[in-house]
């Protein structure tokens, strides 16, 4: 194990020769969210979200008091500057704004947001915002979320109302990872409101926000706003788990609903008739249907040329195999390592491989995976723009010990993920930055405060903050846009 913040300077005289690097301009930034990181989720007017309810009839914990960077702000900014990150990637909670997700204006919510956004640009840290990380206020949720259209507009007039009021930020997201919003709302049933299977609600899900996603984009360049747009999808690689026709059939169904589908309806700004005949085959299966209004598909062709870039979240890769019984799940929140299920009928199975490193909580380690990603979507849809890779990371048990956590196993996973950054990089694909997942430790949605991931270590209680060895090496590669 190297001890970063004892000595760094080892490396110094031959790093540029045997060690791969990242552009000068690369932004190396730390992501969060608003739900996950602010804590006081009762204080200044905001309103409620569905995880408010929910985390308390399920009694494991809840998202207070979180990583309090709704207090800690300007310590985390301090932090980045010192361990030279250059942006934090953070999200603006909608119900802070406006706590029923409509109507009237919350303003110690907006003027919560400016001192933020005034601290992290005193600072030198580019504030990359998101509109929505996984929390639409509470009425809005309870009358069907995103199946409901007439969120679709309160979604679009809660952006607009934020590009008018924050010039000061110049990088939007509409939204974070549309696939899992819809697929653990109404597939897995792990986030509220614990739908299993259902495929139709899935689809339009899906749907609804990538259209809800164009009509942001079109009103953010219609109306001349400063800065980049785009959209932050969660994209893991499927791959068939033999050379069997069922089962490359079986990877293909997966990719169609959780990446084709996507990027699509971001790049193209309709279906292609491949990914709508896997998609109809999935639903026929399930005894289900779901109604795509092609009507929509203006809105989503006028924004598919305007999106600056294209948000990439990316924890892993999964292999499939054809599975013919009924959906059945178990999906590991504790760090018992071994106990992932994911078989969903009409689709596949998302089988173990015993040969490749996993979490503890059953994430497969796979760099390559995210090299293929690149490279693919450099090839199918070329007018991508550019790339951030806006989380990757390594949920990790961290041992804290008199203040020092030696996270040997984060370092090696960020390296080869870098490494395989670099070679996309090297094969013409335009990646621009990098946020790590997560900036500080933050409350985990389904796990809790034992699944860790930040470059800081934040002990709950008095939520003080640590640099773990993995900021010093970050802060290394930052400096010298090298990969040791
Ligand atoms: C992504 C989310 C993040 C974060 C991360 C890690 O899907 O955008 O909000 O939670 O995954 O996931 P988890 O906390 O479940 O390990």
């Amino acid at each position: 194990m190297d001890y970063w913040h004892i000595d760094q300077t080892n490396f110094q005289g031959e790093i540029k020769m045997n060690f791969k690097t990242l552009p000068e301009d690369f932004i190396m930034g730390g992501a969060t969210a608003a739900y996950q990181a602010e804590g006081s989720t009762k204080e200044g007017g905001k309103g409620q979200v569905a995880w408010d309810t929910f985390l308390v009839e399920k009694g494991r914990y809840t998202a207070d008091p979180a990583s309090d960077f709704y207090n800690q702000y300007p310590v985390d900014a301090e932090l980045c500057k010192k361990f030279k990150i250059d942006s934090i990637r953070m999200s603006i909670a909608w119900s802070r704004i406006f706590p029923k997700g409509y109507g009237e204006v919350n303003q110690t919510g907006v003027e919560y947001y400016h001192k933020v956004f005034a601290e992290l640009n005193k600072q030198g840290i580019i504030p990359f915002v998101t509109l929505h990380h996984f929390d639409t206020p509470k009425e809005l949720f309870d009358n069907g979320d995103f199946l409901n259209r007439e969120n679709v507009e309160h979604f679009v007039n809660y952006a607009q109302f934020c590009f008018d009021e924050f010039s000061e930020v110049h990088y939007w997201s509409t939204f974070n990872e549309i696939y899992p919003v819809a697929s653990n709302q109404y597939l897995i049933g792990s986030f509220p409101p614990e739908v299993q299977f259902d495929i139709e609600k899935t689809v339009t899900c899906l749907h609804n926000m990538m259209y809800a996603h164009a009509k942001t984009v079109n009103i953010f360049k219609d109306g001349g706003y400063k800065g980049e747009i785009g959209v932050v999808h969660s994209l893991e690689t499927k791959y068939p788990a033999s050379d069997k026709e069922e089962d490359k059939h079986a990877a293909k169904l997966d990719d169609a609903l959780s990446i084709k589908f996507l990027l699509d309806a971001t790049y193209l700004g309709y279906y292609s008739d491949e990914t709508m005949a896997h998609i109809k085959e999935i639903l026929a299966a399930n005894g289900q249907s779901a109604d795509i209004d092609s009507n929509d598909f203006r809105e989503m062709k006028k924004a598919a040329n305007r999106n600056d870039f294209l948000g990439i979240n990316n924890y892993g890769s999964h292999w499939v195999k054809e599975y013919k019984g009924e959906s059945t799940l178990h999906y590991n929140t504790t760090g018992e390592k071994g106990s992932q299920v994911y078989c969903i009928k009409g689709i596949g199975e998302r089988i173990v491989r015993e040969d490749l490193p996993k979490t503890d909580w059953d994430w497969i380690i796979y760099p390559k995976g995210l090299y293929d990603l690149l490279v693919r979507i450099q090839d199918e849809y070329p007018n991508y723009n550019k790339i951030y890779i806006t989380e990757n990371g390594l949920g990790y048990k961290d041992n804290f010990e008199d203040g020092i956590i030696l996270d040997d196993d984060r370092i090696d996973y960020l390296r080869q993920h870098f490494n395989a950054i670099s070679d996309a990089i090297k094969m013409g694909v335009n990646v621009k930055g990098y946020f790590i997942w997560s900036l500080m430790d933050v409350f985990s949605w389904v796990n809790g405060y034992t699944k860790r991931y930040g470059l800081f270590y934040v002990d709950f209680d008095t939520q003080k903050r640590y640099p773990k060895e993995s900021a010093y090496w970050y802060k290394f590669v930052s400096e010298t846009k090298t990969i040791i």
